[in-house]
């Protein structure tokens, strides 16, 4: 048996069943319309990708102004549904899994993006030291304004309604994207949230939109259909945060009391140090969660085994693997080399570098 067999392990995961441990991670492509309705093509791309135990799509707007780049996909309108219809019937034809990510970017946003005009919104009124991607390149984030408690209370209404849209989508489950320096975890983070209300302050306050989003999507759709990401060592978009120890201890804590159906964490970023400092925090707020347990951050075959093998994770996604082998899954039983991904087609443009990857092995299986 080699090694990497335990990556191709079924498993049970919240209310569906998995058949193996390699999963997509999500990976924003830039290709949608400018109304937020996915491209055709993310069928094929998608569909091609079915041999992973779950794919979790891009990132993907939940609220109108919950974008911040040009051409990303959103689940907010009657036509956004319709369209991720088609995706996640050719998902499913193929014999594949697939859950959206409900994404709001908060202040990672430029107000030239539609709705155009509108600044972005924050827990904050401080600008973040970040680019987005706009019509004319990178350009540095707008100053955002300060959400205030109605508001809030209404997102958290709207990520139900989104979590909604998703299983009228045909989606087998949401994750709710609380990593990165986006909006909810622009809320977690004591860099970005300098709130005094019951929204910030300790860590508790903090965590407290982020949990009340969790619990209107786990109320609207069930938590065995719920996964949550996050990112602790908020190495993206500007949210540093004091003591991400405790933070995380506290919301993976809290995270666990829900039975989500997974825990996905972003451990490790493209090009970031692996100290042995920064290990340590992973290691200490992952026993916080006692569910089934995703990681992600620049993983082989080898390194994904081993994190199985320790019982440190149940599953790993893999993102930029996933861009070059879209039968990755398929390449791991039958040990075949990976392909390398081409950075110049990650974001925007049209099927190159998106479906045209060679799936020789999925041909030959
Ligand atoms: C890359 C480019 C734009 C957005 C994330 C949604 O980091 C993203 C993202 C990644 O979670």
């Amino acid at each position: 048996m080699a090694k990497t067999d335990i990556l191709l392990k079924p498993s049970k995961l919240g209310d569906i069943s998995v058949p193996n441990r390699v999963f997509m991670a999500p990976l924003t492509r830039n290709r949608a319309h400018d109304d937020g309705t996915p491209w055709e093509e993310a069928a094929t791309y998608y569909a091609q990708r079915a041999n992973a135990g779950l794919i979790i799509t891009e990132a993907t707007q939940m609220h109108p102004l919950g974008k911040g780049y040009i051409q990303t996909p959103g689940i907010h309108e009657p036509k956004h549904v319709e369209a991720w219809k088609e995706i996640t019937r050719a998902v499913h034809a193929a014999g594949g899994r697939i859950f959206v990510q409900l994404w709001h970017v908060g202040r990672i946003r430029h107000s030239s993006i539609e709705p155009e005009g509108e600044a972005p919104v924050a827990p904050t009124a401080e600008a973040a030291e970040a680019q987005t991607f706009t019509k004319k390149g990178f350009e540095p984030t707008s100053k955002p304004r300060e959400l205030t408690v109605g508001e809030i209370e209404a997102l958290v209404a709207d990520y139900a309604k989104a979590a909604r849209n998703a299983m009228e989508a045909g989606f087998d489950g949401v994750e709710v994207h609380c990593a990165n320096g986006y909006l909810l975890n622009q809320f977690l983070h004591s860099g970005s949230n300098k709130r005094d209300d019951e929204y910030g302050g300790s860590i508790e306050n903090r965590c407290r939109f982020p949990l009340e989003a969790v619990d209107a999507v786990i109320a609207e759709i069930g938590a065995g259909r719920v996964g949550v990401r996050t990112s602790p060592l908020g190495e993206a978009n500007d949210v540093p945060e004091d003591d991400p120890r405790a933070l995380y201890t506290y919301f993976h804590g809290e995270l666990a009391k829900r039975g989500l159906a997974y825990l996905h964490v972003m451990e490790s970023f493209p090009g970031s140090d692996r100290s042995e400092e920064k290990r340590a925090v992973i290691e200490d707020v992952r026993k916080a969660w006692n569910g089934f347990y995703i990681t992600n951050g620049g993983y082989d075959a080898e390194r994904a085994a081993e994190a199985l093998e320790t019982g440190h994770a149940d599953a790993v996604a893999f993102g930029r693997p996933y861009i070059s082998n879209p039968d990755l899954a398929v390449r791991i039983a039958m040990n075949v080399e990976w392909a390398e991904p081409n950075q110049e087609t990650f974001y925007g443009g049209g099927e190159k570098g998106y479906t045209d990857y060679s799936d020789a092995t999925l041909k030959a299986a």
